[in-house]
């Protein structure tokens, strides 16, 4: 697998598409570089409704991908998503499989896809006796997937399955994951407002300068779906989390329509849970092997604080100043003991690490 990965970093690349290559070689981020891409994107991809069969068929160094397509509630869309796939795939040659996690679905989305999957073997599923979530859902598909590259994508039709052959090709530039940006996005704007925002805090903590965290449509080596471990609400954080295992990311804009059928699954709750997953994803992925380094600089602060305080209250009582009316001197003891709290809480924390080596935390990119 990683040498097949280097293989494609030092491959040259096609005539046909050293022009095209040359424009992505840049930094995955570059502005000016994404703007020119995406618009010959969108001449080339120009309607849902392209007929890929017609077009020259993308040439791609991985063999086998496996599409992973969580589902919850969308009898409308299965259909029209797999023809789509159907239709963009098969000019390609190569061998894929679809794997679809329904996750309790109370709508026909199980029946439909049960023969679906009768009458073609490259349609596989996976049904939930109960809704897990999203992330249990592609956490299940990527364990079931024997692709060299896996791809996730939505069940919606809001993500454009015509994508598929530009996030490999940007992964044969040696990128580990490439992920979807939806550039312009066709959802209501109360979503797309908190979406740039909940965007901009997680480049923030995360240091990770992609513009869609939480774009449905991504590509991953094998290597990295087998590393990932996602639960709860981290389905949003799949970037940030390969990105801590050492995993390279890229990010290409990528077509988004609007919902056709049935309603969005996530409501004014995904904010707030969000938001507590993105403090275990900081936690679980940036401090856990060094928690003093959280807890003790909280602890020092606090701490040096309480200190300045009493010190002056102190200086205050030299100069025959009672201090039996200064409730800042609770405050100064309070940030004392705040402090001495968080400093402790790190030290167990260090402790802790230190007893409980785990060798399945460090993921090998090679070994002889
Ligand atoms: N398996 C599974 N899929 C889900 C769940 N919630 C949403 N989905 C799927 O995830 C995709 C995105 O959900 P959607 O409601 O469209 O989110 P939005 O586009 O952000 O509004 C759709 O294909 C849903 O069917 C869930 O709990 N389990
Ligand atoms: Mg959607």
């Amino acid at each position: 697998m990683e040498d097949q990965r280097n293989e494609d970093r030092n491959q040259p690349q096609s005539s046909q598409n050293s022009s095209e290559n040359r424009e992505n070689k840049s930094e995955p981020v570059n502005k000016s570089n994404y703007k020119k891409s995406y618009y010959n994107r969108r001449r080339r991809f120009s309607g849902r409704n392209v007929d890929s069969s017609n077009q020259a068929p993308t040439r791609i160094s991985f063999k086998k991908i496996s599409i992973v397509v969580p589902v919850l509630n969308e009898e409308d869309s299965i259909f029209p998503l797999i023809n789509e796939i159907r239709k963009v795939l098969k000019p390609m040659e190569l061998w894929y499989e679809v794997i679809l996690i329904d996750d309790g679905s109370t709508d026909k989305s199980l029946s439909l896809i049960k023969d679906l999957s009768r009458t073609d073997k490259r349609i596989k599923f996976i049904s939930f006796r109960k809704n897990y979530g999203k992330s249990a859902a592609l956490q299940m598909g990527f364990k079931e997937a024997a692709g060299e590259a896996v791809i996730t994508m939505d069940s919606d039709l809001q993500d454009d399955p015509n994508e598929i052959p530009n996030l490999l090709k940007k992964m044969e530039e040696g990128y580990d994951v490439v992920s979807g940006w939806k550039k312009i996005r066709q959802d209501p704007f109360i979503k797309k407002i908190s979406s740039k925002f909940f965007n901009f805090v997680t480049r923030i903590f995360s240091g990770i300068k992609i513009h869609d965290f939480n774009c449905g449509l991504k590509a991953y080596r094998k290597s990295v779906t087998e590393s990932l471990n996602v639960h709860g609400e981290l389905h949003r954080y799949m970037p940030v989390l390969a990105h801590w295992q050492g995993y390279s990311i890229a990010e290409i804009p990528v077509k988004h329509h609007p919902r056709r059928y049935g309603k969005t699954k996530f409501g004014i709750s995904r904010f707030f849970k969000g938001f507590i997953d993105l403090i275990t994803v900081v936690f679980t992925t940036r401090y856990i092997k060094r928690p003093m380094h959280l807890f003790g600089f909280l602890g020092a602060l606090s701490f040096l604080a309480g200190l300045v305080v009493n010190g002056y209250l102190t200086y205050l009582w030299f100069d025959n100043q009672p201090l039996s009316n200064r409730p800042m001197l609770f405050l100064g003891i309070l940030l004392i003991i705040v402090g001495v709290q968080f400093f402790s809480v790190g030290l167990l924390g260090e402790l802790m690490v230190h007893n409980l080596k785990d060798e399945k935390e460090y993921i090998i990119k090679d070994k002889s």
